[in-house]
């Protein structure tokens, strides 16, 4: 079984209502577990344009290999109606794989750990949330890279009481 951390971004159609069933997704993968979710983040579109984005992390735990999880993780991209009309064009759902363990790789169709999430603060807060004591391979600490990014102006959600809780 392996840790690895998933990154969730959304600006399309109904992000808030697409990133909770696309957690439940994940969770539905071949022995696959969600062993942490993060709060949603709000931001504006950074390198790119369109509406605001809503952002979050998830940990699991996976009997599947990278390539394994990354062909799942874009066919839940596919059930959420994903089109790629052109480079980081507006999505209705985007999960890219951030870390797979200590794994790395570098080929056409997957690159771990993701080559931008220590420049992006919608990744590293709410990374930071579920593993504040991460180290991310070859990089300084979590702290240094958020601080890094304070310009990035990004606001944690409250969360969204689900019905068990708002009915007792
Ligand atoms: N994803 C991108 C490009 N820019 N900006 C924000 N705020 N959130 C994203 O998820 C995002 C982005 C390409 O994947
Ligand atoms: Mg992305
Ligand atoms: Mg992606």
């Amino acid at each position: 079984m392996t840790e690895a951390f998933i990154g969730l971004g959304a600006n399309l159609g109904n992000p808030a209502q697409t990133l909770a069933r696309a957690v439940a997704q994940i969770e539905a993968l071949p022995s696959t577990q969600v062993l942490r979710a993060s709060s949603v983040y709000r931001s504006s579109p950074i390198n790119a344009a369109g509406p605001d984005y809503l952002n979050s992390v998830v940990a699991v735990e996976t009997g599947l290999d990278a390539p394994g999880l990354l062909a799942g993780l874009h066919r839940i991209e596919q059930q959420f109606g994903r089109q790629r009309p052109f480079p980081n064009a507006p999505r209705t759902l985007d999960l890219d794989l951030l870390l797979f363990g200590d794994e790395q790789h570098n080929s056409a169709t997957i690159t771990v750990p993701h080559p931008r999430m220590h420049e992006r603060a919608f990744v590293l807060e709410p990374l930071a949330e579920i593993a504040p004591q991460l180290k991310l391979p070859g990089l300084p600490q979590l702290g240094l890279l958020r601080a890094q990014c304070q310009h990035q102006t990004v606001t944690r959600l409250d969360p969204v009481p689900s019905e068990r809780q708002s009915a007792g």
